[in-house]
């Protein structure tokens, strides 16, 4: 039984070992050569936030050209001038970062991220070029990011349970394996919670959700954070506070008559087009007045816009993707 558990913690530790020895090479080789990719460019991963002169490659060596011959000279030759000035290659054939590479700078929020260079060697009048292929590995380093500190809500009384409003959304420029995965309310309550839903644009839907009548004379408010966490190892999150008020049942809240609205427009729309009229009622006299939430604001405002007092959405620009979420 001894002899048992000392081999066992012997595989343990040298299991150990071997995965601290991983994390060290890892560590000291940022980037590695992977051979040729389907258009035969010399292909390489290389870790973002690698410090000035991290070395990429051994180019001259990968492309079959001797090291040593000093009449040899390199030059990087790209039309993108933003990813071409992260590297550099020297006489000797190695290409190095000559700035710090930032993937969620070059791809934010994109699954992959690559950078193409092409090399060219000059040897007296000949010149040959080496194509190569950069495939920058993301790391987590972005929390996610909410765009203000504090929201609220105010709810009537008698708001029937089920799914309420839109909460915000916080943003994480890390590739979608390191970017937002969830949200979650702190602490956890028996009267509100939140629903999470993929769109297809690849955006999630954040909702408040009610899950029982709310008594005013019990709790007339409650606070909450908010926390987005992201899928990076270690996690990290990004939170907002949100305090929801109840109000008494005269001052009670616009709603709309549904709680989505879907609208097709065609690809060629010119701008004021119509594209839907949405419609919210309130209290007997009061005023309605729409708009777009301020992240709706931000991101799509070029392209649509929403009459305050009629609640039509119009097209200002062309549209470029297959769908749109706007929240109102
Ligand atoms: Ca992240
Ligand atoms: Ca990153």
């Amino acid at each position: 039984m001894q002899l048992e558990m000392l081999a066992m913690e012997t595989s343990a530790k040298r299991f150990v070992v071997v995965l601290l020895m991983t994390q060290l090479i890892a560590r000291h080789h940022p980037s590695s050569a992977v051979r040729t990719d389907a258009d035969g460019r010399l292909r390489y991963l290389l870790t973002e936030q690698q410090p000035v002169d991290t070395l990429v490659a051994n180019v001259a060596g990968d492309a079959g050209l001797s090291t040593d011959d000093g009449d040899a000279r390199y030059v990087l030759i790209n039309n993108n001038e933003q990813t071409t000035r992260l590297f550099r290659i020297d006489g000797d054939g190695l290409l190095r970062t000559s700035d710090v590479v930032d993937r969620d700078v070059l791809c934010p929020q994109q699954p992959a991220c690559s950078v193409l260079l092409d090399a060219a060697v000059q040897r007296g009048s000949d010149v040959r070029i080496i194509k190569i292929h950069i495939e920058i590995i993301d790391l987590n380093d972005n929390a996610p990011l909410f765009a203000e500190p504090e929201t609220e809500f105010h709810l009537a009384e008698p708001t029937p349970p089920g799914i309420l409003f839109p909460l915000p959304v916080a943003a994480d420029p890390d590739s979608p394996l390191n970017g937002v995965i969830g949200y979650r309310l702190s602490p956890e309550s028996d009267v509100f919670g939140v629903r999470v839903q993929n769109l297809s644009t690849g955006d999630l839907d954040v909702r408040l959700v009610l899950y029982r009548l709310l008594d005013r004379q019990r709790k007339d408010r409650y606070t909450f954070s908010l926390i987005a966490f992201d899928g990076g190892q270690p996690q990290l999150s990004g939170s907002i506070v949100v305090k929801i008020f109840v109000e008494e049942v005269r001052q009670y809240l616009p709603r709309f008559d549904r709680s989505s609205y879907e609208a097709q427009v065609r690809e060629n729309s010119p701008a004021g087009s119509i594209v839907i009229r949405l419609h919210a009622s309130a209290a007997p006299r009061a005023t309605i007045i729409y708009s777009f939430s301020r992240r709706t604001q931000v991101i799509y405002g070029t392209v649509f816009a929403i009459n305050s007092t009629t609640g039509i959405i119009t097209l200002l620009g062309a549209v470029d993707r297959a769908s749109y979420n706007l929240s109102v």
